[in-house]
């Protein structure tokens, strides 16, 4: 189906980031001209930017899934073009809309232009008073007008993709600077449809992965095979798989079964979603608790947090959020090594 898109809704925002983008390196420049050989370093500086700094375009939708044969649907977003530097990298997604959505791979340093097309049908039940959507990005830097967030919370202007005439999309335009200090796994989830708190609850939501741009720490020189990012909601796990080598994202979905190579490394990016403090253990593991020197083998996890992990695959088991409440509504899911 074509994409006849209306007239993006922020051309100003556009426009300002532009500016500013031109205004950060002269600034830089002209402060370390002062002394001569600080305008050798501030050029040796530049050099090391320019080497890690890409340009991600990111078109993706937001829509209804399939009926789960009892009339309900969900909401989830789905990528339509990722491409880095030009080069074309939309391959590594599903393309279905998924729960969780794309798991967008960044690096220190680089800059993201993401636009989200509404695609949510009309006829989605609506409770509240929006139908606009949106991204709303944690950890990474933005102006105010790519918060994701309707005009009673950021008090300028409604930002996100509202409902369009019929077979039309609207879009919205974000501008994400990835600045050195933001390396790290954040969520990114939808803050505007339905209400001011958005639609995450129903499945708009996802993550970035930030890698560091230089002088990785010691847990980043590991090469993993998969990488798993698992949300904890209050009755499910949602989660994704993700070949290292191919990049390619699969397995999503509730309570996913993982596999992991025997013997290679793999990651776990653990975000909790929801109001429900949990307790994560991955049966029989112990791993190394970031930041501090400590062996692990369980980890209490509560709103807006987030753990990231690795561990040796060695044995098949369970994942298990020994939370009783969330315990006894099935939250669990096979870690298989083969
Ligand atoms: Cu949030």
């Amino acid at each position: 189906m074509p994409f006849h898109v209306n007239p993006s809704s922020c051309d100003m925002p556009l426009s300002q980031s532009a500016i500013e983008a031109t205004k950060i390196p002269y600034r830089l420049l002209c402060t370390q001209a002062a002394v001569g050989f600080a305008l050798a370093m501030s050029i040796s500086f530049i050099g090391i930017d320019k080497s890690y700094a890409a340009e991600h375009v990111i078109n993706m939708t937001a829509e209804e899934t399939a009926d789960d044969g009892f009339g309900n649907k969900l909401l989830a977003y789905r990528m339509i073009s990722h491409t880095v530097d030009g080069l074309d990298v939309t391959d590594r997604y599903s393309s279905d809309a998924t729960i969780p959505g794309p798991i967008i791979e960044l690096t220190e340093g680089d800059k993201v232009k993401l636009t989200l097309f509404n695609a949510i049908d009309s006829g989605y039940p609506v409770s509240g008073v929006s139908k606009q959507v949106s991204v709303h990005v944690h950890g990474v830097h933005y102006k105010i007008l790519s918060d994701g967030t309707l005009k009673v919370i950021n008090r300028i202007q409604d930002e996100g993709a509202g409902e369009g005439p019929e077979n039309t999309f609207v879009s919205y335009e974000y501008e994400w600077d990835v600045a050195p200090g933001t390396a790290g796994t954040w969520a990114y989830h939808d803050h505007n449809y339905d209400n001011h708190n958005g639609s995450e609850h129903k499945g708009l939501f996802g993550a970035i992965i930030v890698n560091p741009a230089a002088n990785p720490k010691p847990h980043n020189a590991f090469k993993y095979s998969k990488e798993y990012v698992l949300y904890l909601g209050d009755d499910a796990f949602w989660g994704v798989e993700i070949d290292s080598a191919t990049k390619k994202q699969s397995k999503h979905g509730a309570n996913p079964t993982l596999n992991a190579p025997k013997n290679t490394d793999v990651r776990f990016h653990l975000i909790a979603l929801g109001t429900d403090l949990h307790q994560f253990t991955l049966n029989g593991y112990k791993w190394i608790d970031p930041g501090t020197p400590k062996l692990i083998s369980q980890i209490a996890i509560g709103p807006l947090e987030k753990h990231v992990f690795y561990v040796r695959a060695k044995n098949s088991t369970q994942y298990v959020d020994n939370n009783f409440s969330n315990k006894l509504m099935g939250m669990k899911g096979n870690f298989i090594v083969d």
